[in-house]
């Protein structure tokens, strides 16, 4: 059977090159360019997320929904309104050219009334789900289940005092694994949207860290029972809808999984959380990559007047352009990639707009992704890096690092030979300086 059309007015979108006056094509995201020895769609990976894109209706903290979408028009039964929200967003992937989308259960499945009905509904819109990717070749970039919109989840999920909200959420997780296994994802996310407190007048913090700990372990094991070959991704955010979140930043997380055995577990970084916890993404990505962790991206920005997530679609290729470069230099993202988990302003009403947030996000991570190679190829900021730090590589540093002195031992020789170690310069300037030209000059 047909599907509906939802963008009729919209032609797949073609990459036109950088003098392209189309609003309605590429710039610079040309999926087939090779880029430091791979095409430019296989560095990025770009998936269009399900719940901002098709799911979220133009509502805020003030005020109802300004977006009218007639796959979520409340007078169509919510399995009708399921099928026609799943038509739209493939059609929608397929004219934007992404080879991947993300989902939570909830968002391509409506909840029913007992957590069986749920699992049905699931099950009904995951076969869907699997037509179209056949039909369009569009595939899983990683699946995940909503742990924090229902009241059951208001005092967490896995952190939850009641062990019963701990079992329904494992059950959930269980059924929404199985789910993106089926699809052929390439990870699943857990983000703790209400894994934290809202106060520590009435919280055991030691109690619930342990409780995620269990949980992870939980995934973890019927990940491998059920043969699911995918990344198990943590997606840190310091706060937001809780005061403080556990997985707080890509550094916590990454003490925390080793703290449990939980090496194999890594991150999706979102860089509008890395800004709301005071970082840059740029540190976040860095921070991952030097800790083991990296794993996936969630391409938004956020909004420098603002404390709160915004997930605003990227638009800087100054600020992505060392991102990028970071990633190249710790060899991609595998299987991860970069999701758009961005959405609209409130005010953008039209469909076609869903076309132009998309198209300037992806033009901006090619561009971000030219410079980042520009950078790398070019070797002018690794090569001063590593010469920076060549005294590690001579005697002196090869044995401290060996643990072969002693603090007595250090004390002596700086005592016998009389060091008085000059500072080098950093170079800070002359190295933005030479940023600032791979930036102009990348093409
Ligand atoms: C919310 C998170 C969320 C995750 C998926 O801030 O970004 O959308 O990416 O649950
Ligand atoms: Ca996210
Ligand atoms: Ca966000």
């Amino acid at each position: 059977m047909p599907h509906r059309s939802f963008f009729e007015d919209i032609d797949p979108i073609r990459f036109r090159g950088p003098d392209s006056d189309d609003p309605l094509s590429f710039r610079w995201y040309d999926a087939d360019r090779v880029v430091a020895g791979r095409r430019m769609e296989d560095h990025l990976r770009p998936a269009a997320c399900y719940w901002h894109s098709f799911v979220w209706p133009g509502s805020d903290m003030f005020g109802e929904g300004t977006l009218e979408r007639p796959w979520n028009d409340p007078a169509l039964d919510p399995m009708d309104a399921a099928t026609d929200k799943m038509a739209a967003a493939f059609e929608f992937f397929e004219k934007l050219g992404v080879p991947f989308f993300t989902f939570h259960d909830r968002d391509i499945a409506p909840e029913g009334s007992s957590f069986k009905e749920s699992c049905r509904n699931l099950d009904q819109m995951v076969d869907a789900a699997a037509e179209h990717m056949e039909r369009t070749g569009v595939q899983v970039l990683w699946g995940t289940a909503n742990l924090f919109s229902h009241r059951r989840y208001a005092a967490g999920a896995a952190t939850n005092p009641d062990p019963e909200v701990f079992a329904y959420a494992a059950a959930q997780v269980c059924h929404a694994l199985e789910a993106t296994h089926r699809l052929g994802g390439d990870n699943y996310v857990l983000w703790g949207g209400r894994e934290g407190y809202d106060t520590l007048i009435n919280t055991d913090l030691r109690r619930e860290l342990d409780q995620l700990a269990r949980f992870l372990h939980l995934v973890v094991e019927h990940k491998h029972r059920i043969g699911f070959e995918g990344t198990i991704l943590i997606e840190p955010k310091p706060s937001e809808p809780t005061k403080h979140q556990y997985d707080f930043d890509a550094a916590t997380v990454a003490g925390f999984l080793s703290r449990h055995g939980l090496d194999e577990v890594k991150v999706n970084l979102e860089a509008n959380h890395a800004t709301l916890g005071g970082h840059s993404f740029h540190h976040e990505v860095a921070a991952a990559a030097a800790l083991g962790v990296l794993g996936s991206i969630d391409a938004n920005r956020g909004d420098a007047q603002n404390g709160w997530d915004t997930d605003q679609f990227p638009n800087s290729v100054e600020d992505l352009s060392l991102v990028m470069f970071e990633i190249l230099r710790a060899g991609g993202l595998g299987r991860g990639g970069f999701n758009f988990d961005t959405k609209l302003r409130r005010q953008s009403t039209s469909r076609d707009d869903l076309f132009y947030g998309h198209i300037g996000a992806l033009d901006v991570l090619a561009r971000a992704l030219l410079v980042g190679a520009s950078l790398l190829e070019s070797g002018d900021l690794e090569d001063r890096r590593q010469a920076r730090y060549a005294g590690w590589g001579g005697p002196l540093g090869e044995d401290i690092l060996a643990a072969a002195l002693s603090l007595p031992d250090l004390h002596a020789m700086v005592t016998d030979r009389d060091l008085d170690p000059k500072p080098v310069s950093g170079r800070q300037e002359l190295l933005e300086n030479l940023v600032n030209r791979h930036i102009e000059r990348a093409r």
